[in-house]
Order: C-alpha cells, then structure tokens, then sequence
C-alpha cells in the first residue's frame, strides 16, 4: 500500500500471513475459558434488552477479578501492540453497547474476526460498563484475536466528568471506578499491523521520532499536561483539540522516517464513519453511528486484508425522528480541492468477503 495506487493492485508483495502464536485459553486455562464463555454469554442477553442492565448478570466482584485478568494481559503486550492483516480497525464506541452489537452483527464476531480497537470506550453513552466487559471478556478469552487501545476518555480526568463516573456510581458505586482507571493506565497506547500501518486514538506527536519511542514508555501511566503520551490520545489533524496538530507535512515525514505505510486514527467524529485524508497516508475511523444523538453520522471499520488492501465497513445511521437535532458531523481535514477530496474517499472500496 502506498500513496499511489499502482501498489494497490494484486502484483503487490504478499504480506507473509505468520500469525502470532494462537494461545487457546480452552487447552492452558479451560475452567478460565469456560468463565469467560459465560460471561460473554450472559453480556449477549443485554443486547436487543433494555429492560436489564449489567446489573442483572454481573455483580460488582466478578467485574473486579475480570479487570484484574484483562490487565496483567494488558501489561504483557508492548505498549505498541503488534498484529498481523487480515485485521479490522474499529474507532470511537462511546458506551454505545447496542451499537457495538449491531456493529458485531455487520462486520463479524470475535474471533472468526480479528479486530483491534482504537479506544474511547466509555463516557457520552449509557452502557460504558456493558462495553468494557465484553471486550475484556473477549480480550482475555481471544488474547491475539482481539487489541484493545487506549483512548482519551480512558483517563480519569476526563470520564470523570464525561458520564463512566456517575455510570459507576449508579449501578456498583464509586469504588469500581477506581478500580477501571488502573487498569486503563496499563492499556497499550498504540498498534502497529503487519509492520507498516500504525493506530493510535489521537495521533501523531513531535516526540514520536522512532518507534521505539512508544514502545519505551513505561506503565502503568497516568497521561498528564503534554508530551506524547497526551499526543498519542489528543492529537488531531485539524485546528482543533488540545494537543498537537498534524497536517499532510507531518504525516508524510512520518511514514517516512517511521517507514510506516498508513495512520489510522479515531478520536473525531466523521459524517461516513471514515475519512481519508493527508495525501491518503491517514485515516479517521469512528464506529458509532449518531453519536450522542447529536450527529446523523454513520459509523464505519477499517478493513485490512492480508495484501494491506484498505477497505470499509459501513452501518448506516437509524432514521431519527423529525423532532431530532441531530445534524451532520463536518469534514476535518479531508483535501480542500472537492475533486480530490472525492478521489481519496473513493480509493477505499466497500469491504467484499474473500
Ligand atoms: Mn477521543
């Protein structure tokens, strides 16, 4: 893959398929795997359910043992976890829980898929926790068919104020809070796919001068003020945001002195779920459809195949009632030549199953 579309044809190099080594919980833990088994079980019925919540089928110390597995996994992957295409990347799910499952629906389950997650989990929705334990569920029974990144709002500062907060509080009290934010601080901070393409939930940093870098930070760690790990999780292409600001420039110098292919990132909402932009060297990924009830957006993943062939998986926005606010979701920083702009969107196909 590159900035021309020439590699994008099948005469490309062949990306060796040398999947990391399948651990199967059900041969070294079976009594661990037949847990999460139930656990996942038992988050299914909440889907399609809103007459219960987690409530219902966890109670608050079987949360605390699975936050406690999922972050000693956490602690054994590198800070920037490495996986290997066919991958799907997945953006922003904001305690959309239903969502997430209409979402599994479209694209496929853990783990006939392997996704990596772009963080952002929590806060703006209701089910932030109903999120969280399925994916741990799943992170814990598919360690290596599943990658759960970090994102900004997996900082206390921020959901603290944005909703998880008062979501703890209301249904198993504040202490479980505490218990989530430590385990946040262990998550990885970023991804790196088949060697050449690199996730993170915000993006790129000044500090970010070698891979290394990422790979180096120590945790757990609580990002604060400024300097990559904010970057990392802040970061836009646009002029917006409290970190740093990336434009095509940047981007291009990063995939160079990174050799690296593709960025792709979350953290801002786009009207088609995704947004190709810088030269497509980058990719905005967001997953959930009308967010916050205040935007008509779709929500779309990223589809990598074994070849880093880019393409994507779109779930429309349910119609909303006349009365809704809701309004589209702006361009942040696609081409401002509207040809071009096209061009670039187009380059990603809809996904077709091989
Ligand atoms: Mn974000």
């Amino acid at each position: 893959m590159s900035s021309d579309e020439s590699s994008n044809k099948s005469g490309s190099k062949e990306i060796p398929k040398a999947e990391a080594q399948r651990v199967d919980l059900a041969k070294v833990d079976p009594k661990c795997a037949e847990w999460m088994d139930d656990c996942i079980r038992r988050l299914n019925t909440l889907y399609n359910n809103l007459n219960i919540n987690i409530c219902n089928v966890m109670s608050g110390f079987e949360i605390i043992a699975i936050v406690r597995l999922v972050e000693n996994i956490f602690m054994d992957e590198s800070n920037l976890c490495e996986a290997e295409a066919p991958i799907k990347v997945v953006g922003d799910i904001h305690a959309q829980y239903q969502d997430l499952n209409r979402l599994f629906d479209l694209i496929g389950r853990v783990p006939e898929e392997k996704l990596m997650f772009l963080g952002d989990y929590v806060d703006r929705g209701p089910q932030g926790i109903e999120v969280l334990m399925l994916l741990f569920c799943l992170k814990i029974r598919y360690r290596d068919r599943i990658y759960l990144l970090r994102g900004n709002h997996e900082t206390p500062s921020v959901n603290k104020i944005y909703g998880f907060y008062v979501e703890c509080q209301i249904k198993y009290g504040v202490g479980l809070w505490w218990d989530f934010q430590s385990c946040f601080n262990r998550m990885p901070m970023a991804g790196l796919i088949s060697k050449k393409v690199l996730c993170m939930h915000g993006g790129l940093s000044p500090e970010l001068v070698s891979l290394d870098t990422i790979r180096n930070i120590a945790r757990p760690c609580e990002p604060l003020d400024r300097g990559l790990l904010i970057d990392l999780l802040w970061s836009d292409p646009t002029n917006k945001g409290i970190s740093y600001m990336f434009g095509r420039g940047v981007v291009d110098q990063a995939c160079k002195s990174l050799e690296i292919d593709l960025i792709i990132r979350a953290h801002q909402v786009v009207q088609d779920g995704y947004e190709m932009m810088a030269g497509r060297r980058l990719i905005t990924v967001f997953s959930v459809p009308n967010y916050c009830a205040q935007f008509t957006n779709a929500a779309a993943v990223v589809c990598l195949n074994g070849n880093l062939e880019i393409s994507f998986q779109q779930m429309l926005p349910p119609p909303l009632p006349p009365t809704a606010k809701a309004k589209a979701a702006p361009a942040i920083a696609n081409d401002p030549n509207t040809e071009n702009a096209k061009a670039d969107k187009d380059f990603i196909k809809p996904f077709v199953k091989a």
